[in-house]
């Protein structure tokens, strides 16, 4: 953003900013004098304004030149909103039904504007302390995920274009350097921007500075981050930056994109469903109630969700309504939502533990099929279609290995048909291809779960799910519970071959 052109806005700039462009004028409907605008950032960087006019909602999202939950002692540059909307726009190329739908990237401003997210949505993780389920969230992530990382990775591009696509994140610097300082660095050393709960986490906090293992695990983990250039990922997954009905399923707040390692984001997400397992023991319960009926699923078959079924059922009320009758007044003053059964709080920790494994394991069967399906030579064979249907990102002759038509077919420029999918090799040579791609993507989604998992409780930035505990030492019960399990699998990564072993993990700590 230029400096000169940039001003930071208020509600009234906001408004009249919107209002001064005719498309954005015409999709609010009516006369700006009618509009309603309010500024509702919850998150930890930016200012999100929403602007309501008789015709439908907007979201303009404006980055000031420093973190907003910081302030101007942490300075920031103003490229963000331009990268998020880069990505997500990215991303619907391929799964437009999973991102709001971009209308300005103003560069000069720092700010974009937006599809809103109507209510019912709400941010993912408020929906998690509140014990709610969603049926189709793994269903859905794991469809934007196997879409977005696959099309944007050397699994269905040309080397030449994802070049173009790597460079093109690449100036997206200083985020990722937020993350390397706050996600894989400050965590393991002194470091004023860390914090923890205190006194009751002062030991395991030494102790794991004093880990080696361990900080050689980090340590590996962020060359990861910083050298693998595989696909274009979100950068921050987490829990806040999806937005959800029983329905409906949103990624918003993509400003940490680059072309990383599809692991990131994979991690990103299984961390905070665990994080948010770890804090169902501490959040708030209502006067226990009859048992919730079990509302877990017997199994999670892919094949049974590809036409958009249920990957994990729901119980016909994911609530306790109207079975508490004793609730006091003092009780029900405070009552947001989040009180829930002991019950309740039981199931919907097993719910988690299926939301991991059915995210992974839909996933993988998505991203297997998207990848032998594009290495059909007479899929995607034209290196000029449009990478919505049916193919990744291509630059065309002169572009990749495949340039100049030597090759052929469709497929990525990593796994050239030729060589893998030869008709010698039948279906053996990609199957053993997808089995060691799979392996090593789930270890190393283990290990940056972990990373996430140790800096959410002893780093900058904490999550609603264990804050929102008001009773310190049992936060803290919560907390520790977390983080020893986080380090057992960060560095025990390898020992965790499936998707089944790392619940069954999970499982076992309560
Ligand atoms: P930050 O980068 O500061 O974390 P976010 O993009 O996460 O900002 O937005 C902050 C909050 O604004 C979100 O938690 C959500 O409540 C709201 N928000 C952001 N984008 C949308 C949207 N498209 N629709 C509805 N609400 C949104
Ligand atoms: C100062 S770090 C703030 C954190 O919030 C963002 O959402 C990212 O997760 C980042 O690490
Ligand atoms: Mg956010
Ligand atoms: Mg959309
Ligand atoms: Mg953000």
């Amino acid at each position: 953003a230029s400096a000169d052109l940039f001003y930071p806005l208020n509600e009234s700039g906001a408004l009249a900013y919107v209002a001064r462009d005719a498309n954005l004028r015409a999709i609010l409907g009516g006369d700006p004098s009618g509009w309603e605008i309010s500024e509702v950032g919850d998150g930890n960087i930016n200012f999100v304004f929403i602007l309501k006019g008789p015709s439908s909602c907007l979201v303009l999202k404006q980055a000031l030149p420093y973190i907003r939950c910081i302030g101007e002692s942490w300075p920031l540059g103003l490229e963000r909103t331009h990268f998020e909307a880069a990505a997500l726009k990215q991303f619907a190329r391929f799964c437009p039904q999973y991102v709001p739908t971009i209308y300005k990237d103003d560069r000069s401003m720092a700010l974009l504007v937006e599809g809103y997210c109507a209510p019912p949505h709400v941010i993912l993780r408020k929906g998690f302390i509140k014990a709610e389920e969603y049926p189709l969230l793994a269903e859905h992530v794991a469809d934007v995920l196997s879409k977005a990382l696959f099309f944007t990775s050397l699994l269905s591009c040309d080397t030449s274009a994802h070049r173009q696509l790597t460079a093109e994140f690449c100036e997206n610097v200083q985020m990722r350097m937020v993350t390397e300082q706050v996600v894989f660095t400050e965590p393991y050393v002194l470091s004023r921007n860390n914090r923890w709960t205190t006194p009751q986490l002062d030991n395991e906090v030494m102790d794991l500075r004093k880990d080696s293992r361990l900080k050689v695990a980090a340590a590996q983990m962020k060359a990861k981050f910083c050298e693998r250039a595989q696909a274009l990922i979100h950068g921050d997954l987490h829990s806040g930056s999806i937005m959800v009905t029983q329905t409906s399923t949103q990624v918003i707040d993509a400003e940490f994109a680059f072309v990383g390692p599809m692991a990131f984001d994979l991690g990103c997400y299984i961390a905070n469903v665990m994080l948010s397992f770890f804090s169902q023991d501490g959040l708030p319960l209502s006067p226990s109630s009859s048992p919730s009926p079990s509302s877990v699923s017997p199994d999670c078959d892919p094949s049974s969700v590809d036409d958009g079924g249920n990957a994990l059922s729901s119980s016909p009320s994911s609530r306790d309504e109207g079975s508490n009758t004793e609730i006091s007044a003092e009780m029900s003053e405070v009552d947001d939502g989040r009180r829930v059964s002991a019950d309740r709080r039981h199931s919907y920790k097993q719910w988690l533990v299926r939301l991991i494994e059915c995210t992974w394991t839909i996933f993988a069967h998505k991203l297997r099929l998207l990848w032998a399906e594009h290495s059909s030579p007479s899929v995607s064979s034209c290196p000029t279609e449009k990478a919505a249907q049916g193919g990744g990102i291509k630059l065309g002759r002169g572009g990749g290995e495949r340039g100049g038509g030597e090759g052929g077919g469709g497929g990525g420029d990593a796994y050239p048909l030729p060589v893998y999918c030869g008709v010698e090799d039948g279906d053996t040579t990609l199957a053993i291809a997808q089995d060691e791609f799979l392996r090593e993507l789930l270890e190393d989604s283990v290990g940056f779960a972990g990373v996430e998992m140790i800096r959410r409780i002893v780093g900058i930035a904490h999550v609603e799910d264990f804050e929102c505990i008001d009773d310190v030492e049992i936060r803290a019960g919560c907390e520790l519970r977390a983080l020893r399990f986080a380090r057992s699998n960060l560095v025990n990564r390898r020992e965790i071959p499936t998707i089944h072993e790392l619940v069954h993990r999970l499982s076992m700590t309560s």
